[in-house]
């Protein structure tokens, strides 16, 4: 009978997201407002990455679809969904896109507490081959209640309030922490509802993956050059690991997250930061990273702690297993000694 076909107390992610909530009696449900208008973009962005081959939304702005209507390119799309439904929810009031140049001021009458940084389509060009892409993003509260600034969204990663992505893959997976570990949800799309999944994350302590991307060996710095090279000719007699690398971001932190190991992008004679962007990229995966037990370094520091100057600012970064993490952390700090 039904209750063997369907569960019948689903853990929904607004009902966790009002779980949390209940934990602030002063809270008046603002933070719930904005993540339903999240889930909201998300939701949308799914059905079109789904639809996108079909449709032949994919490819440059500007090309005409079958219809001959103006084709917009699926991050724009994403983009102008998000900022949409950010507007709309009434509860921000300044928003960074990796889509747009300069911040956006939301209009008084429309403003709340929060500030929403979040790359809409990460990964997009991988998008043509079917290769799983995601939307990333980091919640910081206004710094005071004065004029929104840039400075309210140049606050290190240590101040975000929530970080998460989801996943546009074989399912849409979406990951949030709301600063009392991490959760994962699965969208169910008979319901259309992201039902919870994966309850309390937590990454291996060590992990036999490595993910970076080693068409860069020529450029690494020392340490990340040690450090790769253990990981293919272990001196400890242990086996070397594997190397897992997508080039899609959401997807490469995905799988190191589930199955522990180590991301990393690090700076390069060509790129003294990196290529990954410090707001959207690199402090929501870190605090996620963080609250599920593994730990997230610049190569300098501790990657939350990292304030930033720019809003499209880059860094390096390595992020996964508690363990592997304090490898690279002791080759770096062996490098300063020398220096
Ligand atoms: P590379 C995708 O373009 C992206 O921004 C991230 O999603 C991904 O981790 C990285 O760049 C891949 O970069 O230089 O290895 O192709």
């Amino acid at each position: 009978h039904a209750a063997d076909v369907y569960k019948t107390d689903l853990m929904t992610i607004t009902r966790h997201v009002l779980n949390e909530q209940s934990k602030y009696p002063e809270s008046r449900g603002d933070f719930s407002i904005l993540l339903s208008h999240i889930v909201l973009g998300c939701k949308f962005v799914c059905a079109a990455v789904n639809k996108a081959g079909l449709a032949k939304l994919i490819g440059l702005a500007g090309e005409t679809n079958i219809q001959g209507e103006e084709q917009k390119k699926l991050d724009v799309l994403s983009n102008e969904v998000f900022v949409n439904a950010l507007v709309s929810s009434g509860r921000t009031c300044i928003l960074v896109s990796e889509e747009d140049e300069e911040a956006t001021f939301v209009e008084p009458s429309k403003r709340g507490r929060y500030c929403v940084v979040f790359d809409p389509l990460d990964g997009s060009s991988n998008i043509d081959c079917g290769v799983s892409i995601g939307t990333i993003f980091g919640i910081y509260l206004i710094k005071d209640g004065g004029e929104p600034t840039l400075e309210d969204v140049l606050q290190p990663g240590n101040k975000m309030v929530a970080a998460g992505y989801c996943m546009y893959g074989s399912s849409c997976t979406f990951v949030l922490s709301t600063g009392s570990g991490v959760h994962g949800f699965t969208l169910d799309p008979s319901l259309g509802e992201f039902i919870m999944t994966h309850p309390d994350i937590k990454i291996p302590k060590k992990g036999k993956i490595y993910s970076v991307n080693e068409g860069n060996a020529k450029n690494w710095d020392g340490p990340t050059a040690k450090y790769v090279e253990k990981c293919k000719f272990p001196t400890d007699g242990s086996s070397p690991k594997s190397l897992r690398y997508i080039g899609s971001m959401v997807a490469d932190v995905h799988r190191t997250l589930l199955y522990g190991g180590i991301f990393l992008y690090p700076a390069d004679k060509k790129s003294p930061n990196g290529k990954l962007r410090v707001l959207y990229e690199v402090f929501p995966m870190s605090f996620l990273m963080e609250q599920a037990g593994g730990q997230a370094f610049t190569g300098k520091e501790r990657a939350l702690d990292l304030v930033p100057t720019k809003i499209h600012e880059r860094s390096p970064i390595f992020l996964g297993s508690y363990d592997e993490v304090e490898e690279i952390k002791a080759l770096y700090a062996a490098e300063e000694k020398k220096a």
